[in-house]
């Protein structure tokens, strides 16, 4: 890990909508990403918040019988509620609303106008209301929006431009002389090949006769700023003039997450805006895939929306940021079921993880009056157990780096299974039969290490259910300390568990879930 600062964020979300699985994948990626960094001790700061100005907005709280505003309170506060049920640990959440927000905003439009980035023009194109984007005659379809569907209006008005097209050469410079700003790398292609076309210039007002849900321009109050130009700025807005311990400040950010639906604006937009203004550039824009379920888009028409809430109500907040985590490769597309979601806690956390914990537990709890054996001596089993395990912390630190958090919670999975290989190779339920507890020492001592240290490894993918499994292993002493508290990094080396030290046995870490399939007959 070479950065020591570490600044994530997510999108800022629409407040049109409910929080869905989407959104609770990036925040949840944010998430693990945040915890790891700040388990190794990097100073990291983690902002999320809600996008709440424009004419989506304006329309949603009207179709809720509400103002924009209260509309916007509510939906931030259902936001807030989700993370919190997730087990979301961000230091900030920023609504587009707050003041400190949009004085910055309004700041830098103005430095911008003064130094004539920004002019005035007339603008004649097509028009998506809901969207509030202009399109070109080439790219309507059937004289409908390409992105929406619904129709486009012919719309000839006076506007402000940001003068993007002069950092076209500039932009693509950057890219090539910085191959992680854009990953993965498909995506990266994805922009250069969309600035192979001539850039033009970027719309970034509304006149305010027609939508007056936004900042007003600060040297045209006869206009609001454009959502996006709004939106972006966000990331700075929230963090300037931040302290940062020990640091210059937090900009520029470390890690921007997003998917792949709102690639161009973050990395063309955005870069060109920053470098108008005279600010850093982000170190990586990592653009994520597209979940669907069950094979289909999920929309509020199709009735096919998975609320994360009830996912984790039903399923556990830890066993549903696993799924998550474990079942979509950083990058690529994938599939929600509730079945799949179901397979994977039963056989991942219930058989593998769970079971293992358990079987330990209930050994030491039996012959060791609760109590970590002390060994006199360890074999080459036991030896090889413990490389096992060091290497698997190199590799998932490897993965978790390059954000492969599937392949990171892969490595941890397998070090589980082969805890319970050895387990079953060594037989202590046997061995104890023939030589008492002194034969067993080693083998149990062993075990719970190695099922401590794979627990300690997904503590950012399940800080709830890890807390508790290092509670019972006597490694803290509240099982909820995780959620909200700090990790101790020096849990992620080999040798943890003190010979003595109690534990605390339970019941199933996760209770197997039963579907009517299991049902026999
Ligand atoms: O675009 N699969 O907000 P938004 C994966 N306000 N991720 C998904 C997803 C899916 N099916 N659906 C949504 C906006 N997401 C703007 C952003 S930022 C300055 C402004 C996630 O509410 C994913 O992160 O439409 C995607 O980029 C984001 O939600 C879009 O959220």
């Amino acid at each position: 890990m070479s950065e020591r600062r570490f600044y994530v964020t997510t999108p800022i979300y629409y407040v049109n909508d409910e929080p869905h699985i989407g959104h609770a994948y990036t925040t949840v990626l944010a998430d693990v990403l945040a915890r790891f960094h700040r388990l190794h001790g990097d100073t990291t700061h983690f902002l999320t918040g809600t996008d709440e100005h424009g004419q989506k907005i304006v329309e949603a709280a009207a179709e809720n019988g509400h103002g924009p505003r209260e509309h916007c309170d509510l939906m931030a506060a259902r936001f807030r509620e989700t993370w919190r049920v997730l087990q979301i640990s961000h230091d900030d959440f920023i609504r587009t609303t707050e003041l400190r927000h949009e004085t910055v905003v309004q700041r830098i439009l103005a430095q911008l106008y003064e130094r004539g980035e920004i002019y005035q023009d007339t603008y004649e194109g097509l028009y998506c209301v809901p969207d509030e984007r202009f399109w070109t005659a080439k790219d309507v379809v059937d004289g409908n929006c390409p992105d929406c569907g619904r129709p486009v209006v012919p719309l000839s008005e006076k506007n402000y431009f940001f003068r993007m097209s002069r950092y076209q050469e500039w932009l693509l410079q950057h890219i090539a002389d910085n191959p992680g700003f854009i990953q993965p790398h498909s995506r990266r292609n994805e922009v250069l090949g969309f600035l192979k076309k001539p850039l033009g210039d970027l719309c970034i007002s509304r006149p305010a006769a027609r939508l007056s849900w936004g900042i007003p321009l600060p040297f045209d109050p006869e206009y609001v700023t454009y959502v996006w130009f709004d939106a972006l700025l966000n990331y700075y807005s929230a963090v300037e003039g931040m302290e940062a311990p020990g640091l210059d400040g937090w900009w520029p950010a470390t890690c921007q997450l997003i998917a792949k639906d709102i690639l161009t604006t973050h990395a063309v937009y955005w870069p060109t805006m920053l470098r108008a203004a005279g600010l850093e550039l982000p170190t990586t824009i990592l653009a994520h895939g597209w979940w669907t379920h069950a094979g289909r888009k999920m929309s509020k028409s199709l009735g096919n929306v998975v609320h994360p809430i009830r996912m984790s109500e039903t399923y556990g907040a830890d066993g549903f940021r696993f799924f998550l985590m474990r079942d979509m490769v950083v990058g690529l597309d994938s599939d929600f079921s509730e079945p799949a979601l179901i397979a994977r806690i039963n056989s991942d956390l219930a058989n593998d993880l769970g079971n293992c914990l358990n079987r330990v537990e209930r050994m030491i709890h039996a012959h060791f009056a609760d109590r970590i054996p002390a060994p006199s001596s360890l074999d080459a089993a036991d030896e090889g157990l413990a490389q096992q395990a060091r290497l698997t912390i190199d590799k998932v630190f490897a993965a978790m780096d390059e954000v492969r958090i599937h392949q990171a919670i892969e490595e941890t999975m397998e070090l589980v299974r082969a805890v319970n290989r050895y387990l079953e190779v060594k037989a202590p339920w046997k061995a104890v039969k023939d030589g008492g507890p002194e034969a067993i020492a080693a083998t149990l001592a062993t075990a719970a290490e190695a099922i401590r240290l794979a627990v300690s490894l997904l503590i950012p993918v399940m800080p709830g259910k890890c807390g508790e499994a290092l509670y019972r292993l006597g490694m803290i002493d509240a099982p909820e300390a995780l959620v909200a508290g700090p990790a101790d990094p020096a849990w992620l080396r080999w040798g943890g568990l003190r010979p003595g030290a109690p534990i605390r046995p339970g019941g199933p870490l996760f209770p197997r879930i039963e579907t009517a399939t299991d049902t026999p007959g």
